[in-house]
């Protein structure tokens, strides 16, 4: 399974590097790690949505760094207002969109972009969460039954929240002894007012009897159940599963990892939450 993936603009010099460093600041990314090593030196800025994009035709900016934002107008009136050197005037294209393309530093051009308001469908309002944590208080309540699948499904959770922001300082991990008991420990947890979403990571694995069946319709209705009696969202990164092989896949192999994406939909839903949506 794919982490991450780094792009990596090199700056020539000192100069550039410090260049780059302001402009990426200035249009609102998140420098969430400056590292330096004994030979060289990075700063790794966050974005909320990153993407790998191949394409084919005309059209596209010269350049392989295509930053999108709410309004290109306003970046553009920001980013020539800082006085870097605009190298494509702004102009509608014919994708749908405005855009222009500023080189921060000689030889690094990077291209902005929003969409034009009537591809938006203004007509209908639309609310969606960020992926932002900042400052997000997050409940996890982790079964230890299965503790070998569980704990993958832990470590692929907090990985997506320091991803997004969220500061172990604001998170509260809740451990019970197995998936049955992950409703009732996450109920206390929406109810103490300390998280603004609680995520619940299990495993389930079928045996020989139906004791698998009643466990999992268990699990599954008292987590909706307090999600909707609290108002608090829940995640449900519950494996149910015909056997380990299955379980394996869904914890870090194959099929990704359940407790990201668990993590990544307790933080959109509380972000939404927060906008004024309820769950
Ligand atoms: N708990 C699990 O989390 N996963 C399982 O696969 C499982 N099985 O197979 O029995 C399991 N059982 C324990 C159950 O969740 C309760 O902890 C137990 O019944 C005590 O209430």
């Amino acid at each position: 399974m794919i982490k991450s993936i780094y792009y990596v603009r090199l700056a020539k010099d000192e100069k550039a590097f410090q260049a780059l460093r302001r402009f990426f600041e200035e249009v609102g990314l998140d420098p969430a790690e400056n590292w330096e090593g004994r030979h060289n030196q990075g700063v790794l800025f966050r974005t909320p949505q990153a993407g790998i994009e191949i394409g084919m035709g005309g059209d596209f900016p010269a350049t392989d760094l295509i930053l999108e934002v709410a309004d290109a107008n306003s970046a553009y009136e920001v980013v020539k207002a800082r006085g870097f050197k605009i190298s494509e005037e702004i102009s509608d294209r014919r994708f749908g969109g405005r855009m222009f393309v500023v080189e921060p530093a000689p030889g690094q051009p990077v291209a902005i972009f929003s969409y034009l308001p009537e591809r938006r469908p203004q007509h209908i309002p639309t609310c969606e969460g960020s992926l932002d944590a900042k400052g997000m208080r997050l409940g996890l309540v982790v079964s230890r039954f299965n503790s070998f699948i569980t704990e993958r499904l832990l470590e692929g959770a907090l990985d997506a929240l320091r991803r997004c922001g969220a500061g172990d300082e604001d998170l509260t991990i809740v451990r019970v002894p197995g998936a049955f008991e992950i409703p009732a420990a996450a109920r206390s947890l929406a109810e103490s007012g300390r998280a603004d979403a609680v995520i619940c990571l299990g495993c389930l694995i079928r045996g020989d009897t139906s004791h698998y069946d009643h466990i999992a319709t268990e699990v599954t209705r008292g987590i909706g159940q307090s999600a909707q009696e609290t108002g608090i969202p829940h995640a449900y990164g519950v494996l149910t599963c015909e056997n380990l092989e299955q379980a394996i896949d869904r914890a870090g192999l194959k099929t990704g990892n359940k407790g990201f994406e668990a993590a990544m939909a307790a933080i959109e839903m509380a972000s939404l939450k927060k906008s004024g949506v309820r769950s």
